[in-house]
């Protein structure tokens, strides 16, 4: 379900030449191959290319939206382009160990390799004002984050890909019956009482988990119209699609 280029993963820190045309100066060219040569993501690094250009993202995944999705609607909504790696599934075991843990989504910028979905789309969220502007609607977009990934956890622990149609049906009938319900309306109570989005009435990276991962639930279910018994859930999510930057990202990538 992910992909992660070998070459990206492993072969980037033999690539010092990948700054040479984004560091247009030849002070800030020698500076930044040695910082590339080392394969370390310093904040003397960090502080230049900030000055004077944009980083430079790839998102590997596997060919599906995932884990990934929130990741490169981060990206879009930031206005940064970025490249889409995505793995052939057949060549996930030769890259899997490439990988810092065996897992993917992986971010790179300019090079440096991240992971962990969570942790990413939280130090994008940083850079672009979706993650709260004090430490209390911080802790409350990282509690909603946190709680959309108990709805994941929760459908998983009854249902796997192994699972024959019987079990698979039976499976989704205890989830609707369970699980879906009582966390969307908690949800939905939420998001009304806080003028449409989940925290103070504004966009948030909580949003966009949420928004990111109906689409994913959806297909766990085996239904579509998963958020038509809530309203609040239903106009967020298009809201979130609606941002400008995110539409027109959105109109341009190919369909996954
Ligand atoms: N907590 C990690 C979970 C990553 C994860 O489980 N990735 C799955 C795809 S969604 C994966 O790499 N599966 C392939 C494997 O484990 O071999 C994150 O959020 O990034």
């Amino acid at each position: 379900m992910c992909d992660n280029s070998s070459s990206g993963i492993e072969g980037h820190r033999d690539k010092a030449p990948i700054y040479t045309y984004e560091c247009p100066d030849k002070k800030k060219l020698v500076s930044c191959n040695l910082v590339s040569v080392k394969g370390r993501f310093t904040d003397v690094a960090l502080s230049e290319k900030n000055e004077k250009m944009s980083p430079k993202y790839k998102v590997t995944y596997f060919k599906a939206k995932g884990r990934a999705e929130p990741i490169r609607v981060l990206l879009a909504y930031g206005k940064q382009e970025f490249e889409d790696n995505f793995i052939d599934r057949e060549k996930w075991p030769q890259i899997k160990p490439t990988t810092p843990f065996g897992k993917v989504p992986v971010l790179e910028v300019d090079g440096k390799v991240l992971h962990q979905s969570a942790s990413i789309c939280r130090y994008l969220a940083k850079k672009f004002g979706l993650a709260g502007s004090s430490d209390e609607e911080s802790l409350q977009i990282d509690m909603i984050v946190d709680t959309i990934e108990d709805v994941g956890t929760a459908l998983r622990k009854d249902m796997n890909p192994q699972q024959s149609e019987e079990e698979k049906a039976a499976a989704r009938k205890k989830a609707m019956k369970d699980v879906v319900p009582y966390y969307m309306t908690k949800f939905e109570e939420i998001v009304k009482a806080n003028g449409g989005y989940f925290v103070n009435g504004k966009l948030s990276w909580a949003d966009i988990i949420f928004a990111c991962s109906v689409g994913g639930l959806s297909q766990m279910m085996g239904l579509s119209g998963l958020l038509d018994p809530y309203p609040g859930l239903a106009s967020l999510q298009k809201k979130v699609f609606d941002e400008p930057n995110i539409k027109a990202w959105l109109n341009k990538r190919a369909p996954l």
